[in-house]
């Protein structure tokens, strides 16, 4: 009697669900549930804080019955398990007794994970988030670090637009106050000086949707009026009360960056347990600012804020992990357009971290992000075509 031949064991590739979905759709499955069954399958990891002594018992016993792994320790528990086996605990129907308060946040997280947030919506408008989107940066700041002020003046600045667009960007941040530290603050009166005649004009030209990067309530409400769609905060509507009100009054788009302090304060401030963690959390409560000031979720983008109030290690922690940030369940972008910490790793002058650019927006693709903030929209452009040539549509 012959043996058989060895079971043919073939490792797929775990990081996203595509592998099982080509597996399943490879022996016969239709789309439709090859792709449920995938991201049923996928293994994801929920680090669960504030949790009682009790809860973490119930949990424990659960993760016996459910074949999860539970690591817990006081007050918190790390539990890793496929989708399919963590939902019955975002169900209330379901949920072991005990363990009730574990379902509301659990099951934002699955339901945004199975159905993660295709559009967003802008004034007057919205914006696919299938493919990657670039926002260009223009800068109408004597001071900005990265292009010396070359773009001040109106002129300069459509030029600087026009190209953006030509290169493939979809929504135009215009800014007016420096944000690096030790920049002088700028009055009220003169960002709008500064911004206003610029999205006046690059919305007559037809080169909108444009956005406007402002912490200020008087200034958004200015480029509102000049006709832009998005206000991008840098301080996450922490700076100024009256913004999220404005941003919902205009039906606008906003971005809530995470930072902490100010320009000024922030790098004492780059203290973390776990910066990912961390940040995904103040996030969450940026995100809550916006809600509560009436801008409805498919309005709101949230960013990590590269640089701001993080060391070099803690933006590519941030980077690597920024699959907690997309958890959220809002869609994501970054800027880690021309920054120090890309300077750390490549030694390179700010002048020249383009390329380098590129790579974190490819990175930060494969891990979630959809909207990258870039000085150079050209290589980016490419670095992300590739990336996103990588990423089934679903
Ligand atoms: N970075 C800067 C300014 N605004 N806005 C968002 N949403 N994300 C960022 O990372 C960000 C921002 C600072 O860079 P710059 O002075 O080159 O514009």
């Amino acid at each position: 009697m012959s043996a058989r031949p060895a079971v043919k064991v073939t490792a797929l590739a775990a990081h996203t669900p595509e592998a099982v979905r080509a597996a399943l759709a490879a022996r016969g499955w239709d789309a439709q549930p090859a792709w449920f069954a995938a991201t049923g399958m996928q293994a994801l990891v929920v680090l669960l804080e504030d949790v009682t002594e009790a809860e973490r018992e119930g949990l424990v016993r659960w993760g016996a019955k459910a074949g999860a792994d539970v690591l817990t320790g006081e007050g918190w528990a790390l539990v890793g398990a496929p989708a399919s086996r963590l939902a019955p605990l975002a169900r209330p129907d379901r949920l072991p007794p005990g363990l009730e308060r574990l379902a509301p946040d659990l099951g934002r997280f699955l339901a945004g994970y199975a159905d993660p947030p295709r559009r967003w919506v802008l004034g007057g408008g919205g914006l696919s988030l299938d493919h990657p989107v670039l926002i260009g940066i223009v800068n109408v700041t004597p001071d900005s670090f990265s292009d010396g002020g070359r773009f001040a003046t109106l002129d300069r600045a459509v030029a600087q637009a026009e190209r953006l667009v030509a290169d493939g960007c979809e929504l135009l941040d215009v800014g007016g106050e420096s944000t690096r530290p030790g920049a002088a603050p700028v009055p009220v009166e003169e960002e709008i000086g500064r911004v206003a005649p610029v999205i006046e004009q690059l919305v007559r030209r037809g080169l909108g949707p444009v956005s406007v990067d402002t912490r200020k309530a008087a200034v958004a409400r200015a480029a509102l009026a000049a006709g832009a769609a998005v206000v991008n905060d840098v301080s996450g509507l922490a700076f100024d009360p009256e913004l999220a009100r404005v941003v919902a009054e205009g039906g606008a788009g906003v971005i809530v960056m995470h930072m902490r302090g100010t320009p000024d304060t922030m790098d004492s401030l780059a203290v973390y347990r776990q910066v990912a963690a961390d940040v995904a959390a103040e996030l969450g409560a940026a995100a809550g600012r916006a809600e509560a000031g009436g801008v409805p979720p498919e309005r709101i983008v949230v960013d990590p804020g590269f640089g701001f109030a993080k060391t070099p290690e803690q933006n590519f922690r941030l980077l690597d992990e920024l699959a907690t940030v997309v958890a959220l369940g809002y869609p994501v972008a970054v800027g880690p357009s021309r920054k120090r910490f890309l300077g750390a790793a490549t030694g390179r002058p700010v002048e020249d971290r383009d390329r380098a650019t590129a790579v974190a927006c490819a990175l930060a693709w494969e891990r979630g992000a959809r909207l990258f903030r870039v000085h150079d929209a050209a290589l980016a452009r490419e670095a992300l075509r590739v990336a996103g040539a990588t990423t089934s549509p679903n």
